[in-house]
């Protein structure tokens, strides 16, 4: 598609070929924290989860270890900064519920959940791999979802939209033209940026620190997607990157945001009948201690007190 384009180079290719070395390699120890047995598990038709940031301390495992061990799906997207490579490049770090995580979603795939895997700016050297499978995860530059009462939804990580953004005022004035050509440029910074040895760099992350007007930021963005799959002609977009959940109509076209592992814990969900919802998983835990008292049963959950700092 023309927003997305291929990312090819001889010389990126013999960088990814080591990086996929490590990731064949990674070592998928048994998990630290056991899988419950049998536990009850709620089902949806199709999950998404994105900005998970493993190798950060920033990522928050413990809850997204609950949030797998108490759902299923028919399917699952990784919708995007999944494993934070840029971050583990200058520092490694990989705690034992980093890899929990991990071994949880191959187990997924092997129970017979289809997995697709849509890197985003921070996992980006996994790009490359787009149209292949490993462990049988798919990875995909993105995807085409069909929900249950017949819409298709794009799903893609967002990044995309950095520089079309930073230029939205003036563009909106000028038309088609320039936005594609904003599009494009967007790959050619980045492209100059990793020959550079520099990491992505990303609008949405830059503007939420220094502009002031964060809400503001958030809506033309949400906007600027919306407008993005109308144009591709689907019935709505799901995205991730900027860290925002939300579920918004523009102009009949839907955008869905999946949300984070790092500071929100959310999960977009796709019910059976088509129905869409975003799950705020501290809340799904509260919820659920709430439902055991209620019954009489006595449970000990784990406190969600250190999730809303
Ligand atoms: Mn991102």
């Amino acid at each position: 598609m023309a927003v997305l384009p291929d990312i090819e180079s001889s010389a990126d290719s013999a960088v990814h070929y080591n990086a996929l070395g490590n990731i064949a390699d990674f070592p998928v120890k048994p998990p630290a924290i056991p899988e419950p047995d049998g536990g009850e598990r709620q089902k949806y038709r199709t999950i998404w989860i994105s900005d998970i940031h493993l190798g950060t301390k920033g990522c928050n495992a413990e809850l997204l270890i609950d949030f797998l061990d108490h759902t299923d799906s028919e399917t699952m997207y990784l919708v995007g900064d999944i494993i934070d490579g840029w971050r583990l490049k200058k520092k490694f770090y990989w705690p034992a519920e980093h890899n929990d995580i991990v071994w949880r979603v191959l187990k997924r795939a092997k129970r017979g959940t289809r997995i697709v895997y849509i890197p985003g700016n921070h996992d980006e050297m996994i790009r490359p791999f787009s149209g292949m499978s490993f462990g049988g995860v798919e990875i995909k530059r993105a995807a085409f979802h069909t929900t249950a009462d017949g819409r298709e939804l794009m799903v893609i990580h967002g990044d995309e939209f950095d520089t079309i953004m930073l230029a939205h005022r003036w563009l909106s004035f000028v038309g088609d033209a320039l936005y594609h050509l904003a599009m494009g440029l967007n790959i050619w910074v980045n492209r100059a940026r990793r020959a550079f040895g520099l990491p992505y760099w990303s609008l949405s992350k830059t503007a939420k620190h220094r502009v002031k007007n964060a809400v503001e930021f958030i809506s033309r963005y949400e906007e600027v997607v919306a407008r993005a799959a109308k144009e591709r002609g689907v019935d709505g977009v799901v995205c991730g990157h900027i860290h925002t959940a939300e579920i918004r109509d523009f102009e009949g076209v839907q955008y869905y945001n999946d949300g984070d592992w790092v500071e929100g814990c959310n999960a977009l969900v796709e019910h059976f009948d088509g129905r869409m919802e975003l799950l705020h998983w501290p809340e799904e835990i509260a919820n659920r201690a709430g439902a055991k008292h209620a019954t009489g049963t006595e449970g000990v959950e784990r406190s969600t007190g250190k999730v809303a700092a």
